[in-house]
């Protein structure tokens, strides 16, 4: 039993006609010039702040409600990934959380607007500002850049561990140039899957537990974070078998759902529709359990979109 525990396998692995398995390549180097330095540089910057900031919050505030908080880390930070974009950048657009009013009508239109310009960068300073705020170590940047429409950039920094997950469009997803790779779990019995639950709790806390009650009995366990792009950096390193959460905006998830496709996952709605950007109810999974996911969700009348 121990071994068989013990021999969980990423997907790469499963392919023995894959004899360009991308852990035994050489380690992958970004371009010093690139989007894809640039949104490393920030991250890694702003990864190195907020973790000298934790327990030294000042100012703590809330946004929609008591449980959606903010801080002047949050905002500070946003300020600095700004100016570290546009100094490369100067044309570019910025999606940035603490730079949208709460609230869905205010992020639709910010997205619409954003999404006119070709470069459109889309910036969580802290995802898990919950965790940031009590010293739960759980937290990270999230940096993507859309590109026409096209997610072309994902990168998340969790300064606790010092990880930087990498993804470019074509060209796969790295932790510190190792390649990541979901998981090739296909039992949902032995399946482990993330979620969450963001503030809301009139719409998405009802459908996130129903979920849950549908969902956690059928496999080996759930973890919840509080970060969903950790979450999602997790998915594709295989470090979960998958993650679904209702209630999402796009910068809890441009940057993860890149890293999970670069790695051979699979991200779409709760429907089972293709991801886009301004998808907010998120299933992500290894591919093998995604399925099982989508359809627990829809038996359970847990999709967010009341169908
Ligand atoms: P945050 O820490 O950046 O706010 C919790 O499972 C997830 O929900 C986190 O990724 C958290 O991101 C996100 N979240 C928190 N407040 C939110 C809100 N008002 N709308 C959507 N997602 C939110
Ligand atoms: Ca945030």
């Amino acid at each position: 039993m121990w071994k068989q525990l013990c021999s969980r396998k990423r997907s790469e692995d499963m392919n023995p006609t894959n004899s360009d398995n991308r852990n035994d390549r050489e380690p992958y180097v970004v371009t010093s010039k690139g989007h894809t330095a640039a949104a490393i540089n920030a991250a890694a910057k702003a990864g190195e702040w907020i973790k000298n900031r934790q327990g030294h919050v000042k100012e703590l505030g809330s946004k929609t409600s008591a449980q959606d908080l903010v801080t002047e880390v949050d905002k500070g930070v946003e300020q600095m990934i700004r100016r570290l974009i546009l100094t490369h950048y100067p044309d570019h657009a910025i999606l940035g959380e603490e730079s949208v009013q709460p609230g869905a009508d205010a992020l639709t239109a910010a997205l619409e607007e954003g999404q006119k310009h070709d470069y459109l960068w889309i910036v969580d300073p802290i995802d898990g500002t919950t965790n940031f705020v009590h010293g739960f170590p759980f937290y990270c940047v999230s940096i993507a850049l859309v590109v026409k429409g096209e997610l072309t950039v994902g990168v998340i920094y969790d300064p606790i561990r010092d990880e930087m997950f990498v993804a470019e469009k074509g060209k796969g997803a790295y932790m510190h140039g190792i390649p990541t790779s979901v998981s090739a779990e296909a039992d949902p019995g032995s399946s482990l899957v993330a979620m969450g639950f963001p503030p809301d709790r009139t719409f998405a806390q009802p459908a996130n537990m129903a979920g849950l009650q549908q969902i956690l009995p059928q496999i080996r366990g759930v973890r919840a974070g509080g970060s969903a792009a950790l979450h999602l950096a997790y998915v594709a390193a295989g470090r979960v078998d998958g993650y679904w959460e209702v209630g999402l905006s796009p910068w809890d998830c441009a940057a993860g759902v890149l890293l999970v496709l670069e790695s051979g996952g699979k991200v779409t709605d709760t429907l089972g529709n293709p991801y886009d950007i301004g998808t907010r109810h998120v299933v992500a999974s290894n591919g093998r359990i995604h399925d099982f996911l989508v359809a627990s969700l829809g038996e359970a009348k847990a999709t967010g979109y009341n169908k």
